[in-house]
């Protein structure tokens, strides 16, 4: 029954995804139809194939029918919302049970709504909107909220939920951990000579050198403070550290940025660079590298300590 039809791919109309799980392929047919002027929909007809595609397609609301062979769609919404990646997705339940003791465990699995079958697909489409349209709200402030809104590179308030997520005093995430600090040097000259607006200007320029070499997936930077970064570099260690922090003065040589009162005549930046094995704590790892970068300042600038 199920063979054909598992893994349905319709036209996209907007850009929102919307995945559907239902094993009755009629139902399944006749919601990808009627929602597919609208959205992306993706259906699938095997319960327990869901969580795998649902990962795989990220969209932006889940539908899930309840009575389903092998897995019915309450346990699937608890996986879901169990699932890192796609615990804030919106689920919307379809079902013909629409007892008290049906509507209420789907609640308590994490649902937003709850459309009863047989199916009014006037209202089924209208309470997407809602749900979606508050999906991709939600979605551009929290990418907001976790930028800088000079530089564009994470600021310091996803840096601190980084650190309260990440900062056991065990931490084994990876085997090695390098975190940079990193700090323009004389940018307070900078800003007198070529003026506040070149100033931010430079910062702009700086985060992007700093985005550009940082590459892997998990490697992330973030502005610490006015013209201070963060490097972090999971799974490196100290001699891949070493060529990153080449890298980084070598970019930043290349970009020429004139600044006429430092001894290179351009601007430069210092480093303070600090690589640990697992089991490691991140914030000591700041301090240290802190107090590496304060020494890269006083040994000459426009280098890095490790
Ligand atoms: P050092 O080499 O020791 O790091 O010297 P410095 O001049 O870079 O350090 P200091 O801490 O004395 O000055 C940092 C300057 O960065 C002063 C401040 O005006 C500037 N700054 C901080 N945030 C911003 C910003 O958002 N825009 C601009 N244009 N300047 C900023
Ligand atoms: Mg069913
Ligand atoms: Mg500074
Ligand atoms: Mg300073
Ligand atoms: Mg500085």
């Amino acid at each position: 029954m199920t063979s054909f039809l598992k893994h349905v791919l319709s036209t996209p109309k907007t850009g929102a995804k919307v995945f559907i799980v239902d094993d009755d392929i009629i139902t399944l047919e006749m919601l990808i139809h009627n929602l597919q002027n609208d959205y992306h929909v993706i259906g699938c007809s095997e319960p327990t194939e869901a969580l795998r595609k649902i990962k795989e397609a990220m969209p932006d609301l889940i539908m899930l029918d309840m009575e389903m062979p092998g897995l019915n769609g309450v346990e699937l919404c608890r996986q879901i919302k169990a699932t890192e990646q796609l615990e804030d997705l919106p689920i919307v339940f379809l079902t013909g049970h629409d007892d008290q003791e049906t509507q209420l465990k789907c609640w308590e699995a994490g649902c937003v709504d709850f459309v009863p079958k047989p199916i009014v697909f006037a209202t089924l489409k209208y309470r997407l909107q809602t749900h979606i349209k508050l999906k991709l709200v939600t979605d551009k402030l929290s990418t907001l909220a976790m930028l800088d809104g000079l530089t564009n590179v994470y600021n310091r308030r996803y840096l601190e939920n980084y650190l309260t997520k990440h900062n056991t005093q065990a931490t084994r995430d990876y085997q090695v951990f390098t975190l940079m600090m990193l700090d323009i040097d004389y940018f307070k000259r900078y800003n007198d000579n070529y003026g506040h607006q070149q100033g931010d200007e430079c910062l702009r320029e700086v985060a992007q050198i700093l985005s550009k070499t940082a590459t892997r997936s998990t490697d992330f930077v973030a502005r610490y403070g006015g013209e201070e970064f963060i490097l972090m570099l999971p799974a490196t260690d100290q001699k891949g550290a070493k060529l990153v922090a080449m890298n980084i003065h070598q970019s930043l040589a290349k970009r020429k940025l004139e600044n006429k009162d430092t001894e290179a005549g351009r601007v430069t930046l210092s480093i303070g660079c600090v690589s640990a094995s697992a089991p490691y704590a991140i914030t000591p790892m700041i301090e240290e590298a802190d107090k590496l970068l304060y020494e890269a300042k006083q040994s000459g600038r426009n280098q890095t300590c490790f």
